[in-house]
């Protein structure tokens, strides 16, 4: 038999505790500040500043307890109101860089990254290794970033010289802005993680590409050096099996080493590296969440995230730091070798919020992705969209609490979430037959409120007189859920 579920709105005297020796008092209109002043200082406060109209926070002075200090406080002459200050829990809300192009960076927000920013915006503890052409380390959005360091493979330049010799599109600068460009630095491009040490492998010239030979000692190298994560957006064809580079992905992996790469962008099949098995395959998607029209697809896909599509106009494309015309300054590209690197900045918050074992960010970036397309897993949005903000918080909807609403009012549950192929499901018996609504949530501000910040979901379902229903949990943020969702899962939950 199922139980109700547990969650309440919270009493606001064990939750919100209050700012200690600290009162937010009303006095009447007309009462004249310095004589309050005066009075107050023989109840043991004093004004700390005034507020709005004819309020004012006071602090206590004296070694009164706080219940004796506001009870002088309320028998105060001319005083209205006296309650305690309290402190504000942190919620989701996106927090928004100053960079100049951040409004231009639909892919972030599309992926929940500034809600990510509030619980990390990186660290230069955590090296991500960008497996591509050269860098131009003197961009003015690069150049004050942590950069380790890097090696060349690519044939044209000492073995430690991994300058870029592009003078229209670096694309190694281009992934490496995603990853981490100079953020909040009032100028050009934010960057994922605000903080973050990039290792540059040069595998590849920007003139003629590079081998699956550089690609192989690269990762090595990146490997042996200390890198956390490796990004490649880089393809070659799958239909050899490449003994070598095969070594190094798999010497890579039984490292703990997260590995990241574009699916490819013929509309096919999914290139190499990203259909090893070891390796996280990142498909594109548009800024309206569709598939992007080169995105390869297949079985090895793993999730999907902003690539562009600048067919309708340069807005569509992804902007990153890059060098034009030889000049450094930015532009619009799409691919997935755009898409890559959103993967491999998110795994570096996730790391940086101390998720580090390889197959937990894998398996959360998958979980914790927006399922798009046909319901579950599919070969063209893999598990879905990414989603900063869920990965970084683990919010795996098989923690989600789940409940069903019956039609006269009635709530049962907990009905436990369970993995049923690529969806997290919740088998629902024991309810009575006819409609009933699944609603799932998780309190990922933990305040033991369904609120901002929290992932939550509404489903109608039929239970049949005989049997059970699987109800699938798709989780959304909350502040995104219609109106009228929120307002009935705040009844259900927050009674
Ligand atoms: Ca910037
Ligand atoms: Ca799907
Ligand atoms: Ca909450």
């Amino acid at each position: 038999m199922l139980t109700r579920p547990v969650a309440r709105r919270p009493q606001a005297a064990t939750v919100d505790a209050s700012v200690p020796g600290e009162w937010i008092v009303q006095l009447n209109g007309d009462y004249p500040v310095q004589a309050v002043n005066t009075t107050w200082a023989a109840a043991g406060v004093q004004i700390v500043e005034h507020l709005a109209d004819n309020f004012y926070l006071v602090a206590a002075t004296g070694g009164a307890s706080d219940a004796e200090t506001e009870d002088r406080l309320a028998r105060l002459p001319n005083v209205v109101s006296v309650e305690p200050n309290r402190p504000v829990h942190p919620v989701a809300v996106a927090y928004n860089p100053n960079d100049t192009y951040f409004a231009r960076q639909w892919g972030l927000t599309m992926v929940s990254v500034p809600q990510a920013w509030n619980v990390t915006r990186g660290s230069r503890n955590v090296v991500v290794a960008v497996l591509d052409t050269g860098l131009l380390p003197n961009h003015p959005d690069i150049q004050g970033i942590s950069i380790v360091n890097g090696r060349n493979f690519a044939s044209g330049q000492s073995a430690t010289n991994y300058t870029d010799d592009a003078t229209n599109l670096s694309h190694g600068t281009m992934v490496t802005g995603i990853i981490g460009a100079m953020t909040n630095n009032g100028s050009g491009m934010a960057g994922i993680n605000w903080s973050v040490s990039i290792m540059p492998v040069r595998v590849m010239s920007s003139r003629s590409g590079g081998t699956v030979a550089a690609v192989g000692q690269g990762i090595r190298w990146a490997v042996d050096n200390g890198a956390h994560i490796i990004n490649m957006s880089l393809a070659w064809d799958a239909s050899y099996n490449d003994t070598f580079v095969n070594q190094q992905i798999e010497y890579a992996a039984s490292r703990g080493v997260v590995l990241v790469a574009g699916a490819g962008n013929d509309s096919g099949r999914i290139t190499m590296p990203a259909a090893h098995p070891d390796v996280i395959a990142v498909g594109a998607v548009d800024r309206n969440k569709r598939v992007a029209w080169y995105s390869n697809y297949g079985p090895q896909l793993d999730v999907v995230a902003p690539g562009g599509d600048t067919r309708s106009g340069q807005a569509g494309g992804i902007l990153s730091t890059d060098i034009v015309s030889g000049r450094l300054g930015y532009s619009y590209q799409q691919g997935t070798s755009f898409a890559s690197p959103h993967v491999a900045g998110i795994a570096a918050l996730m790391y940086s919020a101390g998720i580090t074992d390889a197959q937990e960010i894998r398996e959360l970036l998958r979980h914790t992705a927006e399922d798009l397309g046909t319901p579950g897993f599919d070969n063209y949005y893999g598990y879905g969209l990414v989603n900063a903000y869920a990965a970084v918080t683990r919010s795996d909807p098989v923690r989600a609490q789940v409940s069903v609403a019956a039609e006269d009012g009635r709530v049962t549950g907990p009905a436990l979430p369970q993995r049923m192929g690529g969806q997290t499901i919740a088998r629902i018996e024991g309810v009575a037959p006819g409609a009933q609504a699944v609603f799932a949530w998780i309190d990922t501000v933990p305040d033991g409120v369904l609120g901002e910040g929290d992932f939550a979901g509404l489903a109608a379902v039929n239970v049949p007189a005989e049997g059970t229903v699987a109800a699938d949990l798709v989780l959304a943020l909350w502040e995104t859920l219609p109106s009228n969702d929120r307002a009935r899962l705040d009844a259900l939950v927050n009674r």
